[in-house]
This record gives structure tokens, sequence and C-alpha cells, in this order.
């Protein structure tokens, strides 16, 4: 079992954790060097960063947590700390910040690695919970590697000529049969209390009584989401919430965020390819409002979020919960469609060795999945090692997205990983799959 590499010796601990960040940095540097300087210090949207703010705050977050405060260290720049604050400023300002040049923002970050890498191999990795596992280099690692997503968002809203190239998801291996999956009532072990670089809301685990549930065993497709559009979907209230339909009503929704129309058909842009849609591929860049609308007009509802993720984890046989659907192995790529391997979501039916005891189908991986719970802490929450990672962010403002998408790495997502956004955001890599309540006859 992998569950606790915190198992391992000290000297394998440090051998993860450099071969983690090394990974992470390579797509950074990929991200970075795709474009010229202009797109590097350009905001692309006002959604966004300038991608070159995401590279220097990547450096900035690991020289705050590893070089001052795990290794104690002199600061290698003691008079930037503000500007790459993302809460001092929003994304909408930093263009206009007197951010460090491209070729600045290159030098600082590897500045900040080499010190890093020395404070990695001097630093004993236990007596302080900071430390212990690796726990802050093993955050720094994810938090690189969310901002690798957030850079690949970035890509996908820029303009011009494709810089990004990557091969195409395997394909279904066989015939495939959409179908749905009753889940049993019963209890259930929801977060972790043992996985070491867990984040502060995945913990603790806690036992859960969940009501029998009924859920698709895959996300919704393109062509379901056509079947969608071509029903009026988006012109019927109806199927909206009050909030939903007047988000829809003042942007003018027609269909998913880079769609585009040509004639009488849909095509999609998929980092500057406009190409026909694939229309057993799992529908991305849908704000949870569609989500939500789609799922009404399809008589089902969003899962919440405790149902994703007991669908995910929860094995029948033993009672408890795994770490990814398929078990407690790390993810390969039989797995799952992670780490942007491939620049989209695969096929349905692309991975049926990363499907969950139950036979629910890519939870891992292809695209973030909108539920319908708010951001909320798990009883007995304990923020760590800072308040502005999650805490201020619950409430009801957030909307939980669960599983990871193409854009994901490994090191970033877990089944008990947890991801949140504004119910309107459409430019992030999400999708959705449906779920129900069970009918009498189906429980007996
Ligand atoms: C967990 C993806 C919502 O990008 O806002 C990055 C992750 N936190 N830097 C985000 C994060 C601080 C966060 N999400
Ligand atoms: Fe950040």
């Amino acid at each position: 079992m992998t569950t606790s590499f915190g198992e391992l010796d000290t000297e394998s601990l440090r051998d993860r954790v450099a071969g983690q960040l090394a990974r992470s940095r390579a797509r950074s540097t990929a991200l970075t060097d795709a474009v010229d300087e202009n797109d590097l210090v350009k905001q692309h949207s006002k959604l966004m960063s300038p991608l070159v703010w995401d590279f220097a705050h990547i450096g900035n977050q690991e020289e705050l947590w590893l070089v001052r405060d795990v290794g104690g260290r002199e600061p290698v720049r003691d008079d930037i700390d503000n500007m790459y604050d993302a809460f001092q400023h929003p994304r909408s300002d930093r263009p206009a910040l007197p951010l460090l040049s491209p070729a600045e923002t290159r030098s600082y970050v590897q500045q900040v690695r080499t010190k890093v890498m020395d404070v990695l191999a001097s630093t004993p990795l236990e007596g302080r919970k900071l430390v212990e596992n690796a726990f802050a280099f093993g955050m720094i690692v994810q938090h690189e590697q969310q901002h690798n997503e957030t850079m690949l968002a970035t890509h996908q809203l820029r303009d011009g000529e494709p810089v990004l190239h990557a091969p195409m998801p395997p394909a279904p291996p066989g015939p495939v049969l959409d179908k749905e999956i009753l889940v049993p009532a019963g209890p259930f072990t929801m977060g972790t209390s043992v996985e070491p670089w867990a984040l502060d809301n995945e913990r603790p685990a806690h036992r859960i009584e969940v009501g029998a549930f009924v859920i698709d065993k895959y996300p919704v497709t393109n062509a379901g989401y056509l079947e969608f559009i071509a029903s009026g979907g988006y012109d019927r209230p109806q199927w909206w919430s009050e909030e939903g339909w007047a988000y829809n009503r003042k942007t003018g929704l027609r269909a998913p965020r880079f769609w585009v129309r040509d004639g009488d058909r849909w095509l999609r842009d998929c980092f500057g390819v406009v190409e026909p849609l694939v229309l057993d591929e799992p529908v991305v860049h849908v704000c949870f409002y569609e989500a939500e609308a789609y799922a009404a007009w399809a008589g089902k509802r969003l899962p919440t979020e405790i149902e994703w993720e007991k669908a995910a984890r929860h094995d029948p046989a033993t009672g408890r919960s795994r770490r990814y659907p398929w078990g407690d192995e790390d993810p390969g790529p039989e797995h799952a469609n992670l780490g942007q391997a491939h620049l989209r979501p695969a096929r349905i039916g692309a991975y049926p060795r990363g499907e969950s005891p139950l036979g629910v189908a890519q939870l891992i991986g292809d695209v973030w999945e909108w539920t319908s719970s708010d951001f909320h802490a798990y009883p007995g929450f304990v923020a760590f090692p800072y308040q502005e990672y999650s805490e201020v962010f619950f409430g009801a403002d957030y909307k939980m997205l669960r599983g990871g998408s193409f854009g994901a790495d490994a090191a970033a997502c877990r089944g008990t990983f947890r991801n949140w956004d504004y119910p309107i955001r459409r430019q992030i890599f999400s999708g959705f799959r449906l779920a129900r309540d069970p009918g009498p006859e189906e429980t007996r």
C-alpha cells in the first residue's frame, strides 16, 4: 500500500520531493517558454493573470514557505512579496503592477529553487508539523501544479497561433455502455487524516451516513449537451435556477465557452485549433448554472460532494475508502487523464482501469465535475498552515468541483482533493455528471 509515503526513509522522501519539484517546474517552464515576451506579460483575459505573474508568484510562495519559513534563510528578494500576494491585487489589476520582466522572473524562480534544494537536503523532515512527511514541500509542489492548470486556462483564452501540442488521449478499448449506478445507503468515510500531503480542507476523515443515490457511470458528453441546446435548453427558464437564469440573460449564454457556431453546427476552439466536436468526449467549459440547468432538463440533479466522493472512494467489500477510485496506487497513465499529457478530455470509456469499486468511471482527470455543494469545513477542520488557503473561502459563494481535469497534475488531485470556484466560471476545465434519487422499487 502506498498510502503513507511517510513510511519512506528520509532519503527516499527527499528524492520523491526533488522529483516532484522538478516535474512541476518542467511544466511551468513549458507553459511559459511556449509563447513570446509580449504574450507572457499581457493579460489574455480579465479573469486571468499575465503568465509571468503566475510564474513569479509560484517562485514567491516557494520562497516564503520553503526558503524563509522552513529553511530560516535570508530572503532571495524582500521587495516583491506584496506584488505577488494574490490577496493584495485582484487578477484584473495585475498587469498594471511593475512586475518582474520575463528574464527577471526566470532568474528569480531559479534562485529560489537553488536555495530550496539546499534546504531540502539539510532540513530534518520531522519535529515540526510543517515539515513532517515533507508537507510544506508537498504543498509547494501542489501550489505550482495548481498554477500550471491556471496557466493552461490562460493559454486556452489566448488568441493567436496554437503553441501547445500533445498527443490524443487513449480511445475506449471496447464498446461503451453508458449507464447509471445505484449506490446503496450506508456509511462512508469522507476526507482523510492519513494522506501526508492532503491539504487542510480535506481533513479530517469522518464517517457519514449517506442515503441511497444513483449516479451516472460517465460524465455528460458533448452529444448529450448538444441535445440540451437543440431542445432550446438555453431559452427555457424552467430548467434554470433564479440566479442561473439571471446570469444566462445578462450574458446571453448559448453554448459552452469556446464553442464556435459554424452554420448549423457547433465547433470547439481547443487551444487555438477550431475543430468539430468529439461527440463522446465529456463536455468542458460549462459553469455551474449550465450544469444545473442540464441536470433539470434531464430530470436529474448534480451529485452532492459527499455522493461524488462516496462514488469515487467507497469500497463496499471492505467498507473502507480508497485513495483513488482504482485503489491506493498513485495515478498512472492507465488510470486517468491527468497532468496535461493530453490537452483535452478523453472519450468516455477510455479508462476502464480507473473505475471505482462501484463501477463509476473517469472520476479522476478529464474534467473537473461540478457538485451541488457549497464550500464547507469538515467537522474538526483546523486551518493549516494558513487561513488563506481554504478558510477564507468557506461559505455559499463557491461551488465545489471534484476529481481534477486533464490540466490538473496527479500531485494536486486525489480522491479527497477539493476544488472550488464561483458558479459563473467557465474558463476552467469544468464539466459534470448527473445523479438522482432512486425510486422506491430500486432500493428494495
Ligand atoms: C484551490 C484552485 C481554488 O487557484 O485559487 C493557488 C489554489 N491557492 N494559490 C486557486 C491556489 C493559492 C486555488 N484553488
Ligand atoms: Fe497561488
